[in-house]
């Protein structure tokens, strides 16, 4: 069923707390935790709890979550200290654009000077 966990998805198992991960926020609906391949100084994953495939369908599925995801992303950002220089927000979303894991997750990502366009 839409939403519920998934034995073989990493994010789930964290979540779980079967894999562990450095959080640095955590509500009822979302967790929010290091990259382990840090892409800037600052590199936060805030993902769901429940399990959907990418942000989109998150979105689709359960709004409500995909709206706490963006809230607690802007909170990482002012609890890194990386709101007022400016930080960017990613979902990575099918293979072809980057994304590995298939569980909607938002790349935090600051502390350094960001381009655009994106690589
Ligand atoms: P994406 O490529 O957009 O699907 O992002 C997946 C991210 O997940 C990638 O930046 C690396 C990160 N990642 C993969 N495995 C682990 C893990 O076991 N722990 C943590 N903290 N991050 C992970």
């Amino acid at each position: 069923m839409a939403g519920e966990p998934q034995a073989d998805c990493l994010f789930c198992k964290i979540v779980a707390k079967e894999v562990p991960a450095t959080v640095v926020r955590e509500t009822a609906t979302t967790l929010a935790f290091r990259d382990i391949n840090p892409q800037a100084p600052t590199h936060v994953l805030v993902i769901p709890k429940s399990h959907h495939p990418d942000a989109g369908s998150l979105a689709a599925a359960e709004p409500e979550a995909a709206a706490d995801v963006l809230r607690e992303a802007g909170l990482v950002a002012v609890d890194e200290k990386i709101a007022d220089t400016g930080y960017r927000i990613v979902f990575n979303t099918g293979s072809g654009a980057g994304q590995t894991v298939f569980h909607a997750h938002a790349h935090v990502l600051g502390g350094r000077g960001l381009n655009w366009p994106p690589g």
